[in-house]
């Protein structure tokens, strides 16, 4: 099969039609090959990786890191003020979703290229060795409500194993109040090999210890205590994870969507409306290759292959 890449409008994508056979695989396969792709391309565009710090090491070895002061402090009180316009009071779910109006929208891209510029998307870069794009943005205010979703129980995001997602914190995020917590990608390992790799909604669990009954190797996750404004980057995907809702504090919060690119990010946000990033999608389902990057059909019966249930992010050789 000829893949073939051109360039449309300063885009780099593949042409209509060359890769209807890529996207005939399992999603997760055809995700990480497409990540392989932009690995081998990003040094025809610039020569060199940024060199990894703090952030980028600590994803690289354990799957998550924080970034301290990720907005300022006058940009989160604006946006919080914004939630609380914005938020829906009779939402009976914990994570109420926010729906930024476009002024909304035009600040929050605003100030995250400031900071993406400053050096935390070259961090990001570092550590999945190609360009990166924003695919969607989330807003959400959580507190304790009648529902607690299974995202408050351990699991892994069923998404390309490349995905970050970077949730930065409007809120102070301390013990009273809602948080995450992680677990690194050795004992996301031995939780797969326990057999709760990806589990289905129903068979989520909110003690990790209860998959190794009869042994003492202990499973100690980690709750990064951090200040409105301060983000945690992670990999949702390749290490389990939950919310936790200790107490009755409100967590404003919100959450980038990061996939490998052919392209800089901000070449693509230049090219796209910005009311395209605020509408929420699967990651899982949606066509890397095409420059437009339209979602997929979905179906439910796929199976992760072992790599990635083992938290690798690319088939082992
Ligand atoms: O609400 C939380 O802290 C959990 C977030 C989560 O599951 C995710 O970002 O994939
Ligand atoms: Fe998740």
């Amino acid at each position: 099969m000829e893949l073939k890449i051109s360039q449309q409008n300063g885009l780099i994508a593949f042409d209509p039609g060359s890769t209807d056979l890529l996207l005939e695989q399992n999603p997760l396969e055809f995700h990480s090959e497409f990540h392989r792709i932009c690995q081998q391309i990003y040094p025809q565009v610039r020569p060199e990786l940024p060199q990894p710090g703090d952030l980028a090491t600590a994803l690289t070895s354990r799957g998550h890191g924080i970034e301290q002061s990720f907005l300022s402090s006058d940009s989160v009180r604006a946006l919080s003020a914004a939630f609380d316009e914005l938020v829906n009071e009779s939402s009976e779910s914990v994570n109420a979703k926010i729906d930024a109006d476009a002024y909304l929208q035009e600040q929050i891209v605003a100030m995250i290229s400031e900071t993406l510029r400053g050096g935390v998307g070259d961090q990001l870069e570092a550590y999945l060795e190609c360009f990166f794009r924003i695919d969607h943005f989330e807003l959400m205010r959580s507190r304790l409500a009648p529902n607690v979703g299974a995202s408050f129980l351990w699991h892994r995001d069923f998404d390309p194993m490349a995905k970050l997602h970077v949730l930065i914190y409007l809120t102070d995020c301390n013990a009273e109040s809602p948080a995450t917590l992680f677990t690194n990608f050795e004992e996301t390992r031995r939780c797969a090999q326990a057999g709760y790799a990806f589990p289905a909604r129903s068979k989520r669990i909110a003690d990790l210890a209860s998959l190794f009954p009869s042994d003492d190797t202990s499973i100690s996750p980690v709750r990064p205590a951090l200040s409105a404004g301060d983000a945690t980057v992670f990999a949702p995907s390749r290490i389990l994870h939950r919310g936790d809702l200790p107490g009755a504090g409100v967590r404003d919060l919100l959450v980038l969507n990061i996939l490998p690119s052919l392209n800089p990010w901000d070449r693509e946000l230049d090219a796209f409306p910005f009311a395209r990033l605020f509408a929420g999608r699967s990651t899982l389902w949606y066509d890397p290759y095409s420059r437009d990057k339209p979602s997929l059909v979905g179906h439910n019966e796929i199976a992760a292959p072992v790599w990635a249930e083992l938290a690798y992010p690319f088939p082992l050789r």
